[in-house]
């Protein structure tokens, strides 16, 4: 493995600088600044190398989005192959350009097969800010201009601009400023710590049910869509009950609601099928998609549209006021291409279904079945969670979770280990070209962390 990445400077000197000059997301800045950020200068597959070359097991995929792991050549090389010919244009001026054209014949090829049009954006926040127009503009088309209100998930994530964060529902996120009107939102269904007596799959259809009573509360007539993640990303990886999807699609057709998916984190291939609502087993009318689209090597997202849709917009829609100067970007385009390529020709997308998936799941489920820490364990594909549990017969949660689920992590990075906490639960999603000895890794370190976090609790 190659251990020779180092950069030109000291690490002080770059925390130094970072200090000088930074807004880091979601962190206290003078606490970081006292300790100074890991300056990551390299990567290959699944690992990244500090500048004071410590190996780092990236069990995150850098954000959810390395989906081919680090140091891809064929990525690099269709970006410069890219740069060289076409640097750049647009899709405004009536233009459009090869890349983009590709990119889509190619997504749709991969999609179910009644999904049409693509929107392209920089980012998943903005696929989601995208969304929000799109499906206003819709209901404007058919007449019914009154139908606008979104509803979201509470602890649901889409993104940190105004719009996304506003639909998402991190309370702590709205208190910045970010409410705005027209958004509404319902329970996440997250049985762990809310299923009372209930089984699973009666929690399922209560939890969806909610929606339901929130749209007759609101009015039919004034609901534009129901917005969530497959299963829930950034809010702590919470898989609904097998009931929960398929409730969701019955109450959205019934009442004319359009159900939209957030694949950002479950699109290309996590959970063992290309897009995580077909694990779940639903039809979303628009698909919000980022990360794994270029295994984040450039920054591209996009909404995907259903044929029903688009034939609306295209049809009836006249001009469709919104454009990005980077919707489409031909690089951005070009390593998504070779990106989806290896995804599919590499056999990727089907070795975690058939494969490296089940083996995750099944060696997290052996090492931490009966873990005294542990009280449930989530996930399918390369995606997992680990909920931390006081009892775990009552499904009782530690009152200080998310300190303890931190300090997990932070032992992990002493171990040369990167997941992610949220809440009372550990959070793993490694890259989907994971070997059975980089999982053994994985699990292996993931151990350790959490067996030192028990030994601190008194509990092992
Ligand atoms: N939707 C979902 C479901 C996401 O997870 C976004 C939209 C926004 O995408 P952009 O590209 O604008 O960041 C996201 C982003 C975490 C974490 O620690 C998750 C995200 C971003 C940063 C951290 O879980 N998800």
């Amino acid at each position: 493995m190659n251990a020779q990445f180092k950069a030109q400077r000291e690490t002080r000197d770059y925390q130094a600088a970072d200090a000088a000059h930074h807004i880091h997301a979601f962190l206290d800045q003078k606490a970081l600044n006292a300790e100074g950020p890991r300056v990551i200068v390299g990567g290959e597959r699944l690992h990244l190398w500090d500048n004071d070359g410590k190996r780092y097991l990236d069990g995150m995929s850098g954000l959810w989005c390395t989906n081919l792991g680090y140091g891809r050549k064929d990525l690099t090389a269709a970006a410069t192959q890219q740069l060289e010919q076409l640097p750049y244009y647009n899709m405004f001026f009536h233009t459009t350009h090869p890349a983009v054209v590709e990119l889509s014949e190619l997504l749709f090829s991969l999609l179910p097969g009644h999904y049409s049009h693509a929107i392209y954006t920089n980012s998943g926040s903005e696929a989601n800010e995208v969304l929000i127009r799109t499906v206003r503009r819709y209901w404007q088309i058919l007449g019914k201009p009154q139908k606008k209100i979104m509803i979201g998930r509470w602890n649901g994530y889409h993104g940190s601009t105004l719009a996304a964060t506003a639909l998402g529902g991190m309370k702590f996120m709205h208190e910045m400023g970010g409410m705005l009107p027209d958004i509404a939102h319902i329970d996440e269904p997250y049985y762990f710590a809310n299923g009372g007596d209930l089984t699973p799959e009666e929690f399922g259809l209560r939890a969806a049910r909610q929606l339901e009573e929130r749209i007759l509360e609101l009015g039919a007539d004034n609901v534009a869509a129901f917005v969530a993640e497959p299963f829930q990303g950034a809010g702590g990886m919470i898989f609904p009950p097998e009931t929960y999807w398929p409730e969701i699609q019955r109450i959205c057709r019934k009442y004319d609601v359009l159900l939209c998916a957030d694949e950002v984190i479950g699109g290309f291939g996590r959970t063992g099928e290309w897009f995580a609502h077909q694990h779940f087993g639903f039809e979303p009318d628009t698909l919000s998609i980022a990360k794994g689209l270029t295994s984040g090597y450039i920054p591209m997202g996009g909404l995907v549209l259903s044929k029903r849709m688009a034939e609306v917009l295209v049809e009836q829609g006249g001009v469709f006021a919104h454009g990005l100067t980077y919707s489409g970007h031909p690089v951005a385009a070009a390593v998504a291409i070779a990106n989806l390529k290896a995804l599919r020709d590499e056999g990727v997308v089907t070795q975690v279904k058939q494969d490296t998936g089940p083996y995750l799941q099944q060696c997290l489920r052996e090492v931490f079945g009966n873990h005294p820490l542990v009280g449930d364990i989530q996930g399918t594909g390369l995606v997992a969670a680990l909920q931390f549990a006081e009892d775990k017969a009552t499904r009782k949660r530690f009152a200080n979770e998310n300190d303890i689920a931190w300090r997990c992590r932070t032992i992990g990075f002493e171990e040369g280990l990167i997941i992610r906490s949220t809440l009372g639960r550990m959070i793993m999603a490694p890259a989907l070209v994971a070997t059975h000895a980089e999982i053994d890794e994985l699990v292996g370190k993931t151990k350790i962390a959490v067996d030192r976090t028990a030994q601190e609790l008194g509990r092992l």
